[in-house]
């Protein structure tokens, strides 16, 4: 891998918001760990010309993807629906709350591009930036990305067995060139979803870097 960041590579932070902080509706353990190396990865970005775009996960109160929407049902319990498995989750970044903003401590905020939401529609989740989870419904990035003519990706932020691995298979199935940053990114792990996630992806051809290599 060349290691400098030219003007055809993304940045892209994924869901650094309070309610995935510590302290957040659904806290990812040691989440906080990702915004050093992410700051340090943006300006090295920034100062080679890359490109940094944000992701934020905006659900509507009552969003289908919370296990408060289903009776009787407690967050990281499962349900079918008519797109496949869904796991509920405790309520979170609901549009417009604190917990939904992204962390002032991230510094690099400023320097986003673009900041894409995502799990936005009442029926839907959409742990993908590309794609929602019914796998069908697109949220332009492919599109946007490819106009501006950015090839090559690089995945940092939470979690990486949900938001981060979808983005990334996703990014890769639509032909760009997938890196995930693993220590600029922290799991959720409920159920085996980590080894389950980083298997996809290594299988999917994503390939797997760390901070340090790109700021060599
Ligand atoms: C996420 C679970 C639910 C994530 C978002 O950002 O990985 N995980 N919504
Ligand atoms: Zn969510």
């Amino acid at each position: 891998m060349d290691t400098t960041p030219t003007e055809a590579d993304v940045l892209v932070v994924t869901d650094v918001q309070y309610d995935f902080l510590p302290g957040g509706a659904l806290a990812v353990p040691d989440g906080d760990a990702v915004i050093a190396p992410i700051d340090a990865l943006a300006k090295r970005f920034a100062a080679h010309r890359g490109h940094i775009l944000l992701t934020q996960d905006w659900h509507p109160p009552h969003h289908s993807s919370f296990a408060s929407s289903h009776t009787g049902k407690a967050p990281f319990e499962t349900i079918e629906m008519p797109y496949g498995t869904q796991i509920l989750w405790p309520d979170h970044c609901v549009q417009g709350s604190r917990g939904a903003e992204i962390s002032r401590g991230l510094e690099c905020a400023y320097l986003a591009e673009l900041v894409i939401r995502k799990g936005y529609n009442k029926d839907v989740d959409s742990y993908s930036a590309f794609r929602e989870a019914d796998r069908h419904t697109h949220t332009g990035l492919a599109g946007y990305l490819r106009e501006r003519g950015l090839k090559r990706l690089f995945f940092a932020g939470l979690a990486t067995d949900f938001c981060v691995a979808w983005s990334a298979l996703d990014a890769q199935a639509e032909g760009f060139d997938t890196y995930v940053i693993l220590d600029a990114c922290r799991a959720i792990d409920t159920d085996g979803s980590l080894a389950k996630a980083l298997g996809d992806m290594e299988r999917a051809g994503v390939r797997f870097c760390e901070t340090g290599d790109l700021l060599a």
